[in-house]
């Protein structure tokens, strides 16, 4: 169908959802409005809903609109925000690959510290080593943030564990939910993934360029959002909480502690973190697998280093120091 007449159709049925809010109104009364076939209309209601429109569907009454697009927008984000740096210039976008790629592309054209890119849908949203991060439209809080501290290269995992202590802090302060941190980038609730931390450096020789920290948050996500296969590992703050959460507020939040902690970090160092860290870890005391690129080692995590490497100690007492893995907790 052309796309004018299939635009007119959407504008229609728009309008009759949002004038008879409180009605169910049927394929056959939608079709007429909109004059076109019920097939039509049912295609419409289909990308409406990809859109982010709600509805509500009931045998033999039809549908009823529940909510519009929860769309944010630059300015509903830095409303009230009280940060002196970090989010002060936001690249807001609608539909984007990666925010990660946007942010990398700033952070070469010399973009300040603090820069912030925030997007509705990630089409190839990504996590560590090329995996997918899902990141449906209007349902997460998808952003990267460009940071240039003066810092050894070595030193630069500690910024995901400040990052994942002040998206910990935010995610209480907003929801009163009480997450748990999966060493090194997972922020869990009751068992399940709710938050990936992605850090990447651009770095000459020894010197750090810029850090660019990508944080997923499964905000008000459905399980319908999750695809199958994420489904028994996935959940969001919508699904523990049982309630829609403000997207914009929690992101104020999250620059807001990040701002402190990044202080704090820079002018005391990394102990001061690691001490609240530790207080929010999961897996520190439990008997864990960290797969690594070079095999698995089995053990207790007994905490982290100075610099974030995570201490495993094996059954026969041997100390293991582990830079990057993925990690299960067995108990
Ligand atoms: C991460 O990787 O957890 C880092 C995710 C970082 C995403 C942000 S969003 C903004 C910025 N732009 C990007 O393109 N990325 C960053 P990793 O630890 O490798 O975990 C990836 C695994 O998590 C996948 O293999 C899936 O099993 C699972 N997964 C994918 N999408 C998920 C989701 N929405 N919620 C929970 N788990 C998910």
């Amino acid at each position: 169908m052309a796309e004018r007449v299939q635009s007119e159709i959407r504008k229609k049925l728009i309008d009759a959802f949002t004038n008879n809010e409180s009605e169910y109104l049927s394929g056959q009364k939608l079709a007429d409005i909109a004059g076109c076939s019920r097939t039509a209309v049912w295609k419409q209601i289909e990308e409406l809903r990809k859109e982010g429109f709600r509805f509500e569907a009931v045998r033999r009454k039809g549908y009823k609109i529940v909510s519009i697009p929860p769309d944010m927008t630059a300015d509903k984000i830095t409303l009230g925000l009280k940060t002196e740096k970090l989010g002060r210039n936001l690249h807001y976008h609608d539909s984007v690959e990666s925010t990660q790629k946007i942010a990398y592309k700033l952070a070469y054209e010399n973009a300040v510290e603090g820069t912030v890119v925030i997007a509705e849908e990630q089409t190839a949203g990504r996590g560590r080593m090329d995996r997918k991060w899902h990141s449906p439209k209007y349902t997460g809080i998808w952003m990267s943030m460009i940071l240039r501290p003066k810092i050894p290269i070595p030193k630069a995992p500690q910024l995901t564990l400040i990052t994942a202590v002040g998206v910990v802090q935010a995610i209480e302060a907003v929801t009163g939910l009480l997450p748990e941190i999966k060493w090194p980038n997972d922020i869990m609730i009751n068992g399940k993934k709710i938050t990936g931390i992605l850090t990447e450096l651009q770095a000459e020789s020894d010197r750090i360029h810029s850090v660019i920290i990508g944080i997923g948050i499964n905000v008000n996500s459905q399980e319908e959002d999750f695809p199958e296969e994420i489904r028994p590992i996935a959940s969001s703050l919508a699904i523990e909480t049982d309630r829609m959460i403000d997207r914009e507020e929690l992101i104020r939040a999250i620059l807001e502690k990040l701002e402190k902690l990044y202080s704090l970090y820079l002018e005391k160092g990394f102990l001061p973190i690691k001490l609240m860290w530790e207080s929010y870890a999961v897996s520190i005391g439990k008997q864990i697998i960290a797969r690594t690129i070079t095999g698995e080692i089995k053990g207790k995590a007994t905490g982290i280093t100075e610099d974030g490497v995570l201490l495993i100690e094996d059954s026969a007492g041997e100390l293991h120091h582990i830079y990057s893995a993925d990690i299960k907790i067995e108990g």
